[in-house]
């Protein structure tokens, strides 16, 4: 008898265990319908990738990833979706009545169809990519399936800090190939700070030959007492060319790039170059060395407007973005004050205080990005003194500011750091984490976060875009310290930003993990090692 009652238990165990890992078929982020089907579908030299047109992005990108593979010696057909077996049939026909980026994807074990228009087809071969086992022979076997798939959000995005730690081209590659691997579709590229200016700007070549340089480093945590420095100088920076170069590669894995050009803070590199721009122009500047928020910052002089004008009109130039992010967080306003240039405008402007001017500050840049036909977003500081009319929030302080944007009929992107989206913070106990800048970020609270705040009403939450995380470097100096950091919790990111509500489920998750840190491995990534394959 309890042999029996253990063999049940064992039985229903194990069939929970499977059908939970089946429900998804282990993949990342959950789609929203998975119907599992019967037998599998055999991948060999025999199979036929017939495409709608070979000319298409997502068609490409599947064919190379299959030459990769040698998966695939035998010629590609255009046009020919409906004929014989052993096809991979990539097509938009049929797809009228898809969600926006959606794609529906059929194995049987005659044929395997992708339908979806563009970014949809693009996702369709993603999931079916996640299909594949990591390790395979000549032939490889796909089970059948029927899958229905769509995001939940629009605007799905990952961010990266390359001014306080400079990242080359060949890692953004990287780290975009990622995002893409799991359905993010927007990376903020985090470009100019107080520790260093990484865009080149032709019109001011001194903003990367001594913007882009500090003389040295700080050691350890900037909150500790006796600060120790490198003495070794830093440097990076972006060609025209490279930026160009990194675009076309995001735009090939339907990612955008919004680029961000901070100000009227985290402006110091720029003003070391150009002291000229700041309210005191007869000191002296050096490129921040150390972190933390600086005192010195745009002066909202006719001279700094003009700067940035055609600063941005080169960038503007090089992003075809809709969006330009232009900052506006953490702009101390002790400069202005001293200032009786800011105190006198703050008057003839009929000005409260120093935030009237930094609102000022947002809404003059605004109106220019917008006569270029691009809109704003900025930091939920921008809300401080009035909104400029046609600002996009990203909300990092909480929720607050986009809770309060939402309210006012602004777009939002939430990206709180109190809810696991910044991904600079620890990942496990202090003791046993590699040095970062605090705050407590494990991977399941990035999973169980809701970027929809339950106060505002079904029309406001219509202005939450979408979600975003942030990685800040400034105690990330290396690629591999980049992807522990981010990895598996943009996987869990992904999941908050794609997956319906309902369908999100921690456990079953975890049960789809294991099969991604072997893609990870497979693909070189770096990783923290979490709780769901039994680590700390
Ligand atoms: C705040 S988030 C900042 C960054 C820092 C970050 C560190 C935001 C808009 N500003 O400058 O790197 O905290 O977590």
């Amino acid at each position: 008898k309890h042999f029996c009652i253990a063999l049940i238990y064992l039985l229903s165990f194990g069939a929970v265990k499977a059908q939970s890992t089946d429900a998804n078929m282990g993949i990342i982020p959950a789609p929203v319908s998975v119907t599992k089907g019967v037998g599998e579908f055999v991948l060999s030299q025999e199979t036929v990738i017939a495409a709608d047109s070979l000319d298409n992005k997502a068609v490409q990108f599947f064919i190379s990833y299959l030459k990769d593979k040698e998966a695939l010696r035998n010629p590609v057909k255009a046009n020919n979706g409906n004929q014989g077996n052993n096809l991979i049939v990539l097509t938009s026909v049929g797809t009228d009545g898809l969600a926006p980026e959606g794609y529906r994807l059929t194995v049987t074990p005659q044929r395997i169809t992708v339908a979806g228009k563009g970014t949809g087809l693009f996702y369709g071969i993603r999931s079916l990519m996640q299909l594949f086992p990591p390790e395979h022979g000549a032939t490889i076997k796909l089970p059948c399936v029927e899958i229905e798939d769509y995001p939940r959000f629009g605007y799905r995005g990952l961010h990266l800090d390359v001014c306080r730690h400079f990242f080359g081209v060949e890692f953004v590659k990287k780290y975009i190939d990622l995002m893409a691997s799991y359905k993010l579709n927007t990376f903020h590229w985090h470009l100019t700070d107080d520790q260093g200016w990484r865009i080149e700007i032709k019109k001011y070549p001194k903003l990367t030959q001594v913007g882009g340089m500090r003389a040295q480093t700080l050691l350890g945590s900037y909150r500790a007492k006796g600060a120790q420095y490198d003495g070794i100088p830093y440097s990076g920076f972006y060609t025209q060319d490279e930026i160009r170069e990194v675009i076309k590669y995001a735009a090939d894995r339907y990612i955008t790039i919004i680029p961000e050009i901070e100000m009227p803070g985290h402006a110091l590199a720029a003003i070391a170059a150009y002291p000229e721009l700041s309210c005191d122009p007869e000191r002296t500047y050096k490129v921040a060395e150390t972190w933390g928020v600086f005192d010195d910052v745009f002066c909202p002089s006719e001279k700094t407007f003009s700067f940035l004008q055609d600063v941005l009109t080169e960038v503007i130039d090089l992003f075809p973005s809709k969006y330009i992010h232009i900052g506006g967080d953490e702009c101390p306003k002790e400069a202005w004050k001293k200032s009786a240039f800011c105190q006198q405008l703050i008057k003839k402007l009929k000005l409260k205080d120093e935030h009237g001017l930094q609102s000022y500050f947002i809404q003059r840049m605004e109106k220019f990005v917008n006569a270029k036909g691009r809109s704003i977003i900025g930091w939920d500081e921008i809300l401080e003194g009035g909104l400029a009319p046609n600002a996009t929030v990203m909300s990092w302080r909480g929720e607050e500011g986009g809770i309060a944007a939402a309210k006012q009929n602004h777009n939002v992107i939430m990206t709180p750091s109190s809810n696991g989206l910044y991904f600079d913070h620890l990942q496990g106990p202090r003791n046993i984490e590699p040095l970062s800048i605090g705050g407590f970020a494990p991977y399941p609270k990035v999973y169980n976060y809701n970027p929809v705040p339950a106060v505002l009403s079904a029309d406001q939450q219509k202005y939450i875009l979408g979600v975003q995380a942030n990685l800040w470097t400034e105690y990330i100096a290396t690629e591999d310290k980049v992807e522990y950091m981010v990895l598996p919790r943009m996987m869990a990111l992904a999941e908050t930003a794609w997956s319906p509500l309902a369908k999100k489920d921690i456990k079953d998750f975890d049960l789809r993990l294991p099969k991604h840190f072997a893609w990870l491995d497979e693909h070189g990534y770096n990783y923290r090692v979490s709780k769901a394959i039994g680590a700390v």
